[in-house]
């Protein structure tokens, strides 16, 4: 099954696609106007060279397509999912109750609620079907905990994270400096 990029409008830049090797991480998201905020995201897994693919999946519109996706993740060689939506975001709770893969839920912001109707419906899943969620349109965060799923069994990946932590560390010392020089 080729996910990647499949039912992404054109408005997708080629250079937040998916890599074309075997993907590691899928990132669905129930709408291509979540694609800004999820973009971010991606790029991250970009900047980490992780094979990954992205998609939309919609839990409502395109129910079968989700459950197609979600009980093939695992089979396909995905290790982890994350999973982007707003309003009443079913899509990351909907995926992990079809999948034993983690799956990382990123409420979307959308115009009425200020996202907090998608932060409440994602962090909210009830006992027995985990979904880790990250704050309000911080899809960076969900990429970069991805990274250390990854990281805990492929030791390449747990080194570029020691080294991006290492940088943001020096980056924040070199403005402490600037402030207190
Ligand atoms: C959700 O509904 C999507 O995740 C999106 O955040 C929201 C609005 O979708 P559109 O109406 O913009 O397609 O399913």
């Amino acid at each position: 099954l080729d996910y990647i990029m499949s039912g992404v409008s054109s408005k997708v830049p080629s250079s937040i696609a998916g890599t074309s090797k075997t993907p590691l991480i899928g990132v669905v998201m129930g709408s291509d106007s979540d694609l800004p905020v999820m973009a971010v995201g991606a790029n991250i897994l970009k900047k980490f060279n992780i094979p990954f693919e992205l998609s939309i999946v919609s839990a409502h519109r395109t129910p079968l397509r989700m459950v197609e996706y979600a009980k093939g993740a695992g089979d396909r060689g995905l290790k982890v999912i994350i999973a982007g939506a707003g309003g009443a975001a079913h899509l990351p709770g909907m995926v992990a109750a079809m999948t034993t893969l983690p799956v990382i839920g990123v409420p979307v912001k959308g115009s009425s609620l200020d996202g907090v109707d998608s932060l409440y419906s994602i962090v909210q899943m009830p006992r027995g079907i985990p979904v880790a969620t990250v704050a309000i349109n911080n899809s960076t965060n969900a990429a970069l905990l991805a990274i250390r799923i990854l990281s805990s069994f492929i030791p390449e990946y747990r080194e570029q994270m020691e080294r991006y932590m290492a940088e943001m560390e020096k980056e924040v010392n070199g403005k402490i400096e600037r402030i207190e020089s």
